[in-house]
């Protein structure tokens, strides 16, 4: 680095620092699209540190020409010089960040350690890896301890991925329209690609692999077959080629009958030779064009999807054909969310039946991907039976980061306790969840769009967060996780980041109970899924109707999932089903989901169920009216456009939570007959009222 250009920085560093003297920094406009990586300037102690130090990054050798050295280095120079507030220039002297790639580290791919060295009488920080993504991964690691203010020669940062795929999954058509998106159009600009590469896909790469996410989907799984095509293949080589250096490979959602649709076979049986050759020429061509092609994400024979059953084939004999024409090259994610038009049974007993039989027959390379839950992304289920059920089959877990069921982008939730909870669920069988998955991986649906702040909400990027902290990690805690993005995101000041942390951690419980409290669930608007309509009783499925699920008549209500009912509850282990067997025992959070008891039934906390019922409602909203002046009270503590974006959705919650509680409890009424426990106030409006509200504009439909 020439003198030079160390006096220019001094000068802009000058001006830089006068006009933080006028703007507090953690003050400074902000809108969102910076996400966790703002490396907002340090103060105090650990910004004087930082310039003791004078940190700069360098690469050994033989990694210096490799692509993804080059963006450790490049994200290791922007962030120092963001938290110092400093131009991004590398200093001649100082403390050097020594990165060697291709160090004998142990570990799995991805693996890195950080800690501080002294070699004769210099010292260091090292970021030790066995190849270079484990060195951007260090970086980033590296990085985050810094922007919470950590000392670098304390540090000792030795992480692996827990899993292999950690993966987004993205529910995103072709013509840019995301189901069940709620932060604007589709990030994919298929229209503009390939010739145009939006600035956006880096800066989405970067923020994936600051998090160690690896994996993405491309495209619904509800999917066209056209994005099969060669002008679509040609189009996702380009994304792989710019998110290759950030240790991303690409997948593809394949629609099962695309050999019939595109390919003008008038079969997409999976033992026709004609079907097997088509796939196998297909995966020849897109490996011609994107040589580390992930593979194919399928949704098979659920909800109108085409599938091997269409001919009378098993799931698996779909998944391995499709495997065949991958081979060693890739992997099949075959989905087992499935239930079906003609079966009456307890939709969440389906995907067991259909799936655990076939334990063992899948090839090597296939993974079945599982929900959390056995219904469908409520705001809370019990872990899905399938978790140790099949211990010959590598099971993914699914969950979803975009809030189709738990008010979209405008309600404040954090998913991580929901995803801390279902992964340290003991499946009574093959360990936890997070340890029955180990061998492969988790995918989120992702919540991202064309939104400015990517999420449609500020606080909806820590879901993102979470997401991939969780899979690379699933034992870091949700709070811990909550912190440290919040130090990153919003300010590093201990009370606020207290205030934010409260609200965040109790979040995901006040929609539980506002809208589905006690282990009810799926009371969500048709089609849309906004708002409650637990009325809805006449739709063509049964299990497409609220009622379906909480099954309310004069006497009581829940659904019976004991060998008296439905007897899904065998489908768990026998030291699982026990704990939740007994309706006097079971935690309430469970109650109704396996239990159906009369309206008088005594819950955990000693109140009868309607009261119970009620007190969750009213708890649920006066949690969100907390949350909303716990806000309030860091105003002027944080930058005023995302303090008023946050306060502005916050009181539509405080609205939604209201209106969710006084429809319920509209309805329920209209059922028992029961009064109001004392101390509890009446609906605002009439059951008619609730009942005659539509919204046709509401956003992320199919
Ligand atoms: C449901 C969504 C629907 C998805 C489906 C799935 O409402 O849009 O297609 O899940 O996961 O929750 O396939």
């Amino acid at each position: 680095m020439m003198r030079g250009s160390r006096i220019v920085n001094c000068l802009c560093g000058a001006i830089l620092a006068l006009t933080a003297l006028a703007v507090p920094s953690v003050l400074r406009a902000q809108d969102g699209y910076d996400l966790w990586l703002r490396y907002a300037p340090l103060d105090g102690e650990a910004l004087e540190r930082l310039r003791r130090l004078d940190l700069h990054p360098v690469a050994s050798d033989s990694d210096a020409s490799d692509p993804t050295v080059e963006l450790a280095l490049n994200e290791l120079e922007r962030g120092l010089a963001g938290l110092q507030n400093a131009p991004e220039e590398i200093p001649a002297d100082g403390t050097p960040i020594v990165l060697q790639c291709d160090s004998d580290l142990p570990g799995p791919s991805g693996h890195y350690a950080v800690q501080p060295y002294a070699r004769d009488s210099a010292q260091g920080i090292g970021i030790w890896a066995s190849e270079p993504i484990g060195c951007l991964y260090g970086a980033f690691a590296l990085l985050r301890a810094l922007a919470q203010g950590e000392d670098p020669l304390t540090l000792n940062l030795a992480s692996a991925p827990a899993m292999p795929l950690r993966m987004l999954n993205h529910w995103d058509n072709p013509d840019g329209h995301v189901e069940r998106g709620y932060a604007g159009r589709s990030i994919f600009d298929w229209w503009r690609l390939p010739g145009h590469l939006d600035q956006r896909m880096i800066d989405y790469a970067r923020a994936n692999a600051s998090i160690g996410i690896n994996a993405v989907v491309v495209n619904n799984v509800n999917a066209r077959a056209e994005m099969l095509e060669p002008r679509y293949i040609e189009r996702l080589a380009r994304l792989a080629d710019a998110w290759r250096p950030y240790g991303i490979r690409v997948y593809l959602s394949a629609r099962f009958s695309a050999p019939r649709d595109i390919g003008r076979l008038d079969t997409a049986d999976p033992l026709e030779p004609a079907v097997r050759a088509w796939w196998q020429a297909k995966a020849d061509e897109i490996y011609a064009a994107i040589p580390d092609f992930g593979g194919f994400l399928v949704k098979a024979n659920s909800e109108g999807q085409p599938g091997p059953q269409d001919y009378g084939r098993s799931h698996a004999d779909g998944a391995n054909m499709l495997a065949e024409a991958l081979g060693g090259r890739g992997t099949v994610i075959w989905r087992a969310f499935v239930y079906s038009a003609e079966d009456d049974t307890d939709r969440a007993a389906q995907a067991y039946a259909e799936f655990v039989p076939l334990d063992g027959q899948f090839a090597d390379n296939v993974i079945v991907q599982v929900k959390n839950g056995p219904i469908d992304f409520q705001p809370r289920e019990p872990f899905h039976p399938m978790f140790g059920a099949m211990p010959n089959t590598r099971l993914m877990l699914e969950a979803q980061i975009t809030k189709e069921y738990l008010g979209f982008a405008t309600h404040l939730a954090y998913l991580a306790p929901m995803w801390e909870e279902v992964l340290q669920s003991d499946t009574g069988r093959d360990g936890t969840v997070a340890q029955v998955i180990a061998p492969a991986g988790m995918a989120g649906v992702a919540n991202t769009g064309s939104d400015r702040n990517w999420s449609g909400s500020h606080f909806d990027q820590a879901n993102w967060y979470a997401f991939g902290r969780l899979a690379w990690d699933p034992t870091l805690s949700s709070a811990d996780i909550a912190r440290e993005w919040a130090a990153q995101t919003w300010s590093r000041e201990p009370a606020t980041l207290d205030t934010i942390e409260s609200i965040m951690m109790d979040s995901r419980q006040a929609v539980v109970d506002y809208m589905t409290p006690l282990g009810l669930a799926h009371l969500m608007g048709t089609g849309h899924h906004y708002g409650p309509a637990l009325w809805v009783c006449d739709l063509a499925r049964p299990e497409w109707n609220p009622c379906y699920y909480h099954r309310a008549d004069a006497e009581g209500i829940g659904f019976d999932r004991t060998a008296t009912g439905s007897d899904q509850l065998a489908q768990y282990a026998g030291q699982v089903a026990a704990r939740w067997q007994d309706p006097a025992t079971i935690s309430d959070d469970y109650l109704l989901w396996f239990h159906r008891v009369s309206w008088q039934h005594t819950t955990q906390s000693g109140r009868p169920l309607w009261d119970e019922l009620v007190y969750r409602y009213d708890h649920g909203v006066s949690t969100v009216d907390s949350m909303a002046a716990r806000w309030a009270s860091l105003e002027g503590q944080i930058d005023a456009r995302r303090y008023r974006d946050v306060s502005e959705y916050l009181a539509i919650q405080q609205a939604e939570a209201r209106w969710w509680r006084d429809a319920s409890i509209a309805y329920w009424q209209s059922i028992n007959g029961l009064p109001l426990p004392e101390g509890s106030s009446a609906p605002a409006h009439s059951l008619e009222h609730y009942q005659s509200l539509t919204f046709p504009e509401a956003p992320g439909d199919t």
